[in-house]
């Protein structure tokens, strides 16, 4: 008796939400840090409420998803958590805009899109939800902070803000729009405040070192990371100056020295600030120099600038005395801000000395011989020093250490290592953040919040109806007691950068205890996550920040795992084209779903007039080329959604959304489900052929998943489904059902869990055990054997590889063709080659 459920097609609708609540109910997604299975740790990025649920969130959690369910089937006890990246800029702006509270307006978002992860089934511990504006989250954040302050990880130095001198107001990077404050329009100024830094600089080479042995991540966000930290080894020396000062360069090139023609310094370098003093021209230059951009990039292209001191530097080897310029191109933020210049073999220095008619000269060469050859610009390959006195024929490597031993033989210099990192100002001058637990007082300094007395909670009342810091005029929040001695104090107002906030709650969620931020036992049940997924655009900063944390807190002994992620998988865009029409100067975009594309063009449906089809590009709310999760949910039910999202593209390539593309997903769910309705109770016999096949697709599909190859799997069952729909009944054939019905399970889990109770299976198929593999069944193949009479060929067998000469045989001589060719004599001998041959003589 088939269920009569199978009589009907397959309704998502009323199943999925079903099936969701059985696994709420059942609590099998919770995480049990005591469970003696191995563990595995799947987690992908968490999202920040914005809102809704983007089709960007369906691919990443549905990958990540199908891991999960997966490594379960295998016996794994698995932690998959979710929660919110719930603090920053958007929720104070719209309390801005729209006059709501941030965190009403935050959980509103939380609620929306927590539904919406719900309805795609996700297999989800959300029991260990966190959300990193609750007091829950931050409080234990605090905590971190202050144990990383007693261990001097923390501490607070002038620097730079952007300052709008009209809302009288600190912004964010995002807050400038050209150089202007988004709000009041006003040309933004540089302003100096006191802020929190921490000390990432002095985990640099730890950090360096680490990305070595992150087998599990994508080169090129190890190098990305690699050329953030920027670790440069080189010589750090002083020339000595014709006016009796003395100016200290770094190079990584000390190779080069004899190619040196000038030297240049920044604009706000001392030296060049000196001679401003005194030279208006010298300081006009100088102002002329700020107004362009300050970005490393920026200063990339600009065109090179350059103001001649007048002063000379001596060369330390050959005494020469060389022009010292200020230049534009040198950054007062990096090495010394002063530079030796070889035009040479440097671009930079090339163009500028072109420009200025300062010699070029080559001091590298790819052999000897070729010390004249011309330079049409500047060559940074290797090679052999030429034109360079007691450096020629030295090999770049060996010229380098040389040119390092004597400068410190001299005492006027020595070897040094310069990093690109820089120290982390974590400080904004915001509401919507961790409060930094700190309070001033008069007579104490800075004091730390006492354990005890924290969390420091953000006061509910706050006022954004004028620009600038709630916390900093809040009547009474920040006015307190001084902890140590009693004064009346005031509390820090800033609060930290949201980057903290998700650089260690991959702990949290590995460990929830009330008193503390995690227990370290439990942590370390789950760490390091075995499998992380998210966006490249997180490839440096939030990765490299979850990195240091983890550092961090293992030299403070509260962690002892050094690489938080194993392995890191960046996935690939959802894309679609756009749609748009010219009104005037402006470009109006319509959504897929206002455009009829049946035809060869495409129209808008309200009017049936042509619109623009633009290019295939990643979706977005600006470019409205965007399909809403909820809508396709409803439409095609999870399954479909979640089947679309795994098939056709590599998973770290973009996908492009296309309606044939869902619509073929949401037959194919109908399909299987017609399949697992002809499960046939009462079928017999074996299928070899349908059987291998079975086996080596379940093997297949594991190694796929485990790859991330999820387009791949999703092939091979689609192989599988078709093979198993032409086979005729045998329990061969039931076997195969139910084995693609746990294959596609961790994919379209609602399908599947409809399907095994419909089967009466029992139990849930979330809780199922992955089908076992007969090695046997793996072995290739099958094979065509020639079947001869007396040496003429009268038939052709296909049979399992390395089937037994006797079974051989026997086929042989069943098969009617030879029979009759036979015509009843007597077999005098029969040859058989396995694989190959059988010779039958009469
Ligand atoms: C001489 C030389 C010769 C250089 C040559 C390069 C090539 P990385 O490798 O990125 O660390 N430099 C040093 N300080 C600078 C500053 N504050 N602003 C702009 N440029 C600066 O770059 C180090 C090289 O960049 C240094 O080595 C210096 O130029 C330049 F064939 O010295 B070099
Ligand atoms: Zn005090």
């Amino acid at each position: 008796m088939t269920d009569q459920r199978f009589d009907v097609r397959f309704d998502a609708g009323q199943a999925d939400a079903r099936w969701q609540a059985a696994w709420d109910e059942a609590r099998c997604f919770e995480a049990d840090s005591a469970s003696p299975k191995p563990k595995s740790y799947v987690l992908e990025m968490f999202p920040y409420p914005s809102g809704r649920i983007h089709i960007g969130h369906v691919r990443n959690y549905t990958m990540g998803d199908v891991l999960a369910r997966y490594k379960a089937m295998r016996g794994f006890e698995v932690l998959h958590p979710m929660g919110w990246d719930a603090f920053g800029m958007p929720a104070e702006n719209a309390a801005m805009e729209k006059g709501v509270h941030p965190a009403g307006w935050t959980y509103e978002n939380i609620a929306t899109m927590k539904r919406q992860l719900k309805q795609l089934g996700f297999a989800l511990d959300w029991s260990r939800e966190i959300a990193t504006c609750d007091p829950a989250y931050y409080g234990h954040e605090q905590a971190l902070f202050l144990d990383l302050y007693a261990a001097g990880l923390v501490y607070r130095r002038e620097s730079a803000v952007n300052w709008d001198p009209v809302d009288q107001t600190v912004l964010a990077n995002e807050q400038v729009v050209d150089g202007r404050g988004w709000r009041s329009g006003a040309l933004v100024e540089k302003r100096k405040l006191n802020q929190w830094f921490l000390k990432i600089t002095q985990f640099a080479e730890d950090l360096l070192a680490g990305l070595g042995t992150l087998d599990g991540w994508p080169d090129k966000v190890r190098t990305m990371q690699e050329n953030w930290i920027g670790k440069s080894q080189g010589l750090q020396f002083a020339f000595d100056l014709s006016n009796g000062e003395i100016v200290e360069v770094y190079t990584t090139r000390p190779d080069t020295i004899f190619g040196a023609s000038f030297v240049a310094v920044a604009p706000d370098h001392p030296l060049a600030q000196g001679v401003a003093a005194s030279n208006c021209e010298a300081a006009h230059f100088i102002a002329q120099c700020k107004q362009g951009g300050t970005t490393a990039a920026e200063l990339e292209t600009a065109e090179k600038l350059g103001f001649d001191t007048g002063i000379g530097a001596r060369h330390p080897f050959t005494g020469e005395y060389l022009p010292v310029y200020i230049a534009n191109f040198v950054l007062m933020e990096y090495g010394t801000g002063a530079i030796m210049a070889v035009p040479g073999h440097d671009q930079r220095d090339f163009d500028f000395a072109t420009k200025y008619g300062l010699p070029i000269v080559r001091v590298i060469a790819a052999e000897p011989s070729a010390a004249d050859a011309p330079l049409t610009e500047a060559e940074a390959g290797d090679g052999v020093c030429v034109n360079s006195g007691f450096l020629d024929g030295m090999a770049v490597a060996e010229a380098k250490v040389e040119v390092i031993r004597r400068t410190e033989a001299d005492g006027c210099g020595a070897g040094k290592t310069v990093w690109r990192l820089r120290d982390w100002g974590v400080s904004r001058q915001r509401y919507w953040g961790t409060p930094i637990p700190f309070i001033h007082c008069e007579n104490c300094g800075v004091v730390p919040v006492p354990k005890d007395q924290l969390p420091v909670v953000l006061p509910e009342d706050v006022d954004f109806s004028v620009p600038g810091n709630p916390l900093e005029r809040h009547a009474t929040w920040k006015h307190v007691d001084c902890p140590q001695c009693g004064a009346a104090a005031r509390r820090e107002t800033d609060t930290l950068d949201t980057f903290v906030n998700s650089s260690w709650y991959f702990l949290r969620f590995a460990s929830q205890p009330a008193d503390k931020p995690f227990d370290m036992a439990e942590v370390a049940q789950w760490l390091p996550v075995e499998q992380y997924i998210g966006g490249i655009e997180h490839a440096i900063l939030h990765l490299l920040y979850a990195r240091f944390w983890t550092r961090a807190l293992a030299h403070v002994g509260a962690v002892d795992v050094k690489e938080p992620f194993a392995s890191l998988f960046t996935q690939g865009m959802v894309t679609h084209e756009t749609y748009s029409r010219k009104d005037g100067p402006r470009e109006i975009y319509f959504t897929p779903g206002e455009v009829d594309r049946s035809g060869t063009g495409a129209t808008l449906k309200s009017d049936g007039q042509p619109v623009q089809i633009g290019k295939v590009i990643k979706m977005s709310k600006s470019k409205k080329n965007v399909v809403d999760p909820e809508d396709i949910i409803a439409d095609y039910g999870a399954d479909a959604v979640r089947w679309f999202m795994l098939s056709d593209s590599p998973p770290e390539r973009d996908l492009p959304w296309s309606e044939a593309g869902i619509e073929g997903c949401g037959r194919f769910v109908q399909r299987l489900w017609r399949l697992f309705g002809q499960f046939d109770g009462s079928a017999t016999g074996d299928n070899t052929a349908l059987a291998r096949k079975t086996h080596q697709t379940v093997a297949a599909v594991a190694t796929d998943i485990e790859a991330l190859s999820f387009n791949k799997a999703v092939a091979r069952i689609y192989e599988l489904t078709s093979a198993t729909e032409k086979a005729a009944p045998s329990a061969t054939r039931n076997e195969a059902i139910r084995t693609i019905l746990l294959l596609v399970s961790p994919m379209m889990p609602h399908l599947a869990e409809e399907g095994w109770d419909a089967l009466g299976e029992g139990g849930l198929v979330a809780e199922a055990a992955w089908p076992e593999v007969d090695p046997a069944m793996l072995v290739e193949d099958e094979v065509t054997v020639a079947v001869q009479h007396m040496g003429k060929l009268r038939d052709t067998l296909t049979v399992a590889k390395g089937l037994p000469k006797d079974q051989l045989e026997a086929l042989a001589l069943a098969s009617e063709r030879v029979q009759r060719s036979m015509d009843g004599a007597e077999v005098r001998k029969v040859i058989v080659v396995p694989d190959r041959l059988v010779n039958i003589v009469t």
